[in-house]
């Protein structure tokens, strides 16, 4: 079923990526999930097309066949208690830096995705394994509309992609690349407890500042965003109480 085997030898401090692609694979994190135990730090696997693409909780990610990209990455940081907020926005920011450059009016969504024109282009969905109280690996499973023309009705009014932004067509291998590169130098930062990943996301998010609707805990809240936390929570202002979220699901009103 395994297609290419690709190896990235990259400088000392840069990450040394091992690339596993798939034509078809049901879900790349479910693949992580199953075989991360004969397998290195950097091993991603890519597929052209994913069948049974998961988003957080029950929700199901689509793709299409050959045109976005769909990946997962292995990570073992080798830190105490790694946040998975924080890198869940690491992962968001080292898409962004690379969005940005070929379409305009991109933000990052708190906590895993990004957005133009406030449509969805990009979902991440980071999972941990642990064994009793040991963490075994981190998995970091991004999507990415590249290349797409159009949607499934149920999301057509929700996403879009980086063709239908720009009327371009994009090299998949090209992005990944430079999404791996940016990933690399972000993941440096979050070992090293620095925190420039998250300005990222905090000068690119479109809420600070507003009123938005947050759903906590399945109760629908009208609250004002504060900010993003250098640890990865949100603070938001609820009845005029400062409070600090962990995840949440935030539409603008
Ligand atoms: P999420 O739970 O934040 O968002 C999932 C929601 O996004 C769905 O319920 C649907 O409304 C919408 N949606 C589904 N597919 C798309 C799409 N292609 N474009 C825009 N909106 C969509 C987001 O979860 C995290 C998704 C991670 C996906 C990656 S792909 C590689 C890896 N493998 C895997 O199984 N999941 C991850």
């Amino acid at each position: 079923m395994s297609n290419f085997v690709t190896t990235f030898f990259r400088k000392r401090d840069e990450m040394n990526f091992k690339i596993i692609e798939f034509k078809k694979i049901d879900s790349t994190n479910d693949y992580l999930k199953n075989y991360f135990s004969n397998l290195d730090e950097g091993t991603v696997i890519v597929t052209k097309y994913q069948t049974k693409g998961r988003g957080r909780l029950t929700r199901s990610w689509l793709d299409s066949k050959n045109n976005n990209l769909t990946f997962s990455i292995l990570l073992y940081p080798k830190i105490a208690n790694p946040n998975l907020s924080k890198l869940t926005l690491m992962a968001c920011a080292s898409v962004f830096d690379v969005l940005s450059k070929k379409a305009d009016n991109i933000k990052i969504k708190w906590p895993n995705d990004i957005l133009i024109d406030n449509k969805k282009i990009c979902g991440i969905l980071t999972e941990s394994i642990f064994e009793g109280n040991q963490l075994k690996c981190v998995i970091i499973g991004i999507g990415i509309n590249v290349n797409s023309k159009k949607f499934p009705n149920e999301i057509a009014m929700r996403a879009t992609s980086l063709y239908l932004a720009t009327k371009n067509h994009f090299d998949l291998e090209e992005l990944l690349q430079a999404i791996l590169t940016n990933f690399s130098k972000h993941y440096q930062m979050f070992l090293e407890d620095k925190h420039s990943y998250i300005d990222v996301c905090r000068l690119n998010s479109p809420y600070i500042g507003t009123m938005v609707k947050v759903l906590i805990n399945e109760e629908l809240k009208e609250v004002k965003i504060i900010d993003i936390l250098d640890n990865g929570n949100l603070l938001i202002s609820d009845d005029n109480q400062l409070r600090e979220i962990i995840s949440g699901e935030i539409t603008l009103i």
